[in-house]
């Protein structure tokens, strides 16, 4: 058999299935290999500690309005990728309650801002497992079989099972979604880029404490050809998923 080129393999591979979404900077996913079965949806940190009363983004004094502005579109997401068996994961972020796994300096700076991690707050201890600030938010709770990974990180690869849960699916495309644009999500987005996975993350779909961090997230992973990746809202993936 003679040897393939790299460029020979992606081109061969894109006229083999040839489904691509409508993203930025680039037809998503570089290959056109979009199928259910290689697609994971991952919802990051729709935790009541980030977006509902009483929860750490609401005790920092942040507006949870900005934070909740993607449930909606994450549920009809879920619905569409529910309804074609598709994988969803999600995470929480939050520390075992004897905190040690909090690293010093993270309880130190969210003390400072008022919302110390592993203090007393309106929601229980502030991002400590088990508390109610911790849990899901009601709207968005995991469904039977669906991987939830407890990360005491902001990257959901450190400390967890996520890259093993990917390996045993088969997953080789990851779906961003969840909050926030510029902490959680773009740490787990780095991390799934470097390691090999192709990641397109949904505008409509994330959210940061600031719009303008919220922005400049999205331009960061278009920069140089798709740094790390695309960015499109969740009506171009569901039509793709709908076509497929
Ligand atoms: C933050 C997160 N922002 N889930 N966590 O502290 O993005």
């Amino acid at each position: 058999m003679s040897e393939t080129t790299l460029d020979e393999r992606v081109a061969g591979a894109m006229v083999a299935n040839g489904v691509t979404i409508a993203s930025d900077p680039y037809p998503w996913p570089f290959d056109g290999d979009l199928r259910f079965a290689n697609t994971a949806i991952v919802v990051i940190d729709m935790q009541t500690d980030f977006c509902a009363p009483g929860g750490y983004v609401d005790s920092m004094g942040y507006d949870i309005s900005l934070t909740r502005a993607p449930i909606g579109p994450i549920a009809r997401l879920l619905e569409a990728a529910r309804a074609r068996g598709m994988t969803v994961i999600h995470t929480r972020e939050g520390h075992k309650p004897d905190l040690s796994d909090l690293p010093a300096n993270k309880r130190w700076r969210s003390q400072r801002i008022g919302a110390g991690i592993g203090d007393q707050g309106p929601c229980g201890r502030i991002l400590v497992r088990g508390e109610p600030g911790w849990e899901i938010i009601p709207e968005l709770q995991p469904v039977a079989g669906e991987p939830i990974i407890d990360k005491p990180g902001k990257g959901s690869f450190l400390a967890t099972d996520f890259d093993l849960v990917l390996q045993t699916r088969g997953i080789r495309n990851i779906v961003l979604t969840g909050v926030t644009t510029d902490v959680c999500v773009h740490t787990t987005m780095r991390d799934a880029n470097d390691r090999g996975y192709e990641c397109l993350l949904l505008s409509d779909c994330t959210a940061a404490t600031k719009v303008e961090n919220h922005l400049a997230a999205l331009d960061m992973i278009k920069m140089q050809g798709g740094v790390f990746g695309a960015v499109a809202p969740s009506e171009a993936l569901i039509a793709a998923l709908e076509a497929l």
